[in-house]
């Protein structure tokens, strides 16, 4: 192997082992990132969500689309949480995402499970299926929010 790429493959290795909070630069950069990540999720959930409550003419493929977005982005934000990143930034984040990691882990995944179930159901193209799976995630966005976002 040349030294070049095997510096670099180390470098990678290093980084990917690093805990994800250090793999934010500063606390900032961690609340922004998990920010938009909402921001993009919330995006696509909102047009899926029209689709499901006939605010928007359903089209399956476009329900399809925009599940997929959502399942993606549902994996991301929960790396940007880590220790010192309670502060440094505008963030409404509650005190107790840290307090109660268990708690907070469950939430996580109980979101990620419904949007698993909604990707399941966009697939399927049946506008009954998506409607209850939206309901479901919309729930379980809401759980989460009132535990551990502030007003
Ligand atoms: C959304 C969105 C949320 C949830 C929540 C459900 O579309 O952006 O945060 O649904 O409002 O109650």
């Amino acid at each position: 192997m040349k030294p070049f790429v095997a510096v670099t493959a180390l470098l990678a290795g290093w980084a990917a082992a690093l805990p994800a909070a250090a793999q934010f630069q500063k606390p900032e950069d961690a609340i922004h990132y998990r920010q938009s990540v909402m921001t993009v999720m919330a995006t696509h959930f909102g047009r899926v969500n029209a689709m499901a409550t006939g605010k928007m003419p359903f089209d399956a493929a476009a329900v399809q689309a925009n599940a997929d977005i959502v399942a993606m982005m549902s994996k991301l934000p929960f790396a940007a949480f880590g220790d010192g990143t309670q502060k440094g930034g505008r963030t409404k984040a509650n005190a107790e995402i840290w307090s109660q990691p268990d708690k907070f882990k469950a939430a996580a995944q109980k979101m990620q499970d419904e949007v698993g179930k909604l990707n399941a159901a966009a697939k399927t193209g049946s506008i009954d299926q998506v409607k209850a799976a939206a309901g479901a995630v919309g729930q379980s966005c809401k759980a989460c929010h009132d535990d551990f976002r502030d007003d």
